[in-house]
């Protein structure tokens, strides 16, 4: 069969269209943070979300090389210990999946059935991108950066390794790092071990995970994953804007116990703390708003002071004076760039960037 015969474009659920065994295998593989583990400042490894495209490959620290290539005075390549040896920091990174969202659209396009639990913070331990670029040299005809993952697979009919790409700009700019260590401890196989590309304040597909080759090329990268899979598309031939940096979110802890079926919350009358966690790609939060009353009223709660990393979420508390009944509380974060989390965000066909305020329904007693 020719690629031709596939769609390459995704397809949107049918009105009425519950989640198809493809979206549930999906649903089954990856896996989201349970949202109570936002009490934790850093995700625990397990807890994080996890996606990944392809199967996630075998892969072996000790024979493990990354080139340096493409437009580049001089091409590199380096095992674990030659990397270790290029420097060291860690930072706190808060990843988002592009699809964070997607199945709360209507109508619902059909992938990864996220609702908002595919979020967490993670510290990442490994070497400045922008450092290894200038050992191998950057070359004043290098355009795009190319990160290319050990992991293959078919996606809408198109064979490929997991690849995606930077503008040289954003590559040097973002603070990019190549990272081998999650928490202190080796990258866990799901999150890319042994290497892995994160980029602050990216949507977490820009981060490539198992990463074998950065190549610098001469021309804006037309892969998969950049040109046709990310884009906010709102039309079939639309071209769309590619998908980049995360828009801001708030996300409340849900209080009390649950429903084990329907999730819903019971909690006792009285004054209860309401925590949570926002942030966003774009700029520092700046204000959370949190609605008591299904949206008709809004007070701005405390924000938690701000830590030293710059897309790590923050964390925010509010005190909330619970009275007996069924409440629906409702959260919006604000930031520094002028961005405001929307009540409900704008449809596209590839259900990206949906940061429509979470509602979380709860029975006082
Ligand atoms: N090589 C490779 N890198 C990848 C992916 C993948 O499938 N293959 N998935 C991307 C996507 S879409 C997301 S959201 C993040 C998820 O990172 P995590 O699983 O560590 O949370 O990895 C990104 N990096
Ligand atoms: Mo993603």
């Amino acid at each position: 069969m020719s690629v031709e015969q596939f769609s390459v474009r995704g397809r949107l659920a049918d009105t009425g269209e519950g989640i198809t065994g493809d979206e549930l295998q999906l649903a089954a593989r990856n896996h989201g943070m349970p949202m109570e583990a936002l009490r934790y400042d850093v995700t625990p490894a397990g807890l994080h979300y996890v996606l990944v495209h392809y199967d996630i490959p075998m892969t072996n620290a000790s024979n493990w090389r990354l080139t340096v290539d493409g437009c580049v005075e001089q091409p590199l390549s380096f095992g674990l210990t030659e990397l270790r040896a290029m420097g060291r920091r860690t930072v706190r990174v808060t990843l988002e999946c592009a699809g964070n969202g997607r199945a709360t659209l209507q109508p619902r396009p059909i992938s990864q059935p996220w609702l908002t639990e595919a979020v967490g913070t993670a510290e990442w331990t490994g070497v400045l991108l922008s450092d290894l670029l200038r050992a191998a040299g950057i070359r004043s005809d290098a355009v795009d950066v190319v990160f290319t993952g050990a992991d293959h697979g078919v996606e809408r009919g198109i064979e490929q390794d997991y690849q995606r790409g930077l503008t040289l700009t954003e590559a040097v700019d973002s603070g990019a790092i190549i990272a081998w260590e999650m928490n202190g401890q080796p990258l866990p196989p799901q999150h890319g071990y042994p290497l892995r590309l994160v980029v602050p304040g990216w949507y977490g597909m820009a981060s490539v995970k198992w990463l074998r080759s950065i190549e610098l090329i001469d021309h804006a990268f037309g892969g998969f994953q950049n040109a046709v899979a990310y884009r906010f598309r709102t039309g079939q031939d639309d071209a769309g804007a590619p998908v980049s940096r995360i828009e801001p979110r708030a996300l409340l802890v849900p209080p009390g116990f649950p429903d084990f079926m329907s999730r819903h919350r019971f909690v006792a009358e009285g004054t209860i703390t309401l925590e949570g966690r926002a942030w966003s790609g774009w700029a520092p939060i700046e204000r959370v708003e949190i609605s008591t009353d299904a949206g008709v009223t809004w007070q701005t709660v405390k924000l938690d002071a701000p830590g030293n990393d710059e897309y790590a979420w923050r964390a925010f508390t509010h005190d909330w004076d619970a009275t007996p009944g069924e409440h629906v509380l409702t959260v919006r974060a604000y930031d520094a760039s002028g961005r405001e989390q929307p009540i409900e965000a704008p449809w596209n066909r590839g259900g990206f960037a949906n940061n429509s305020a979470q509602r979380i329904s709860v029975l006082v007693t």
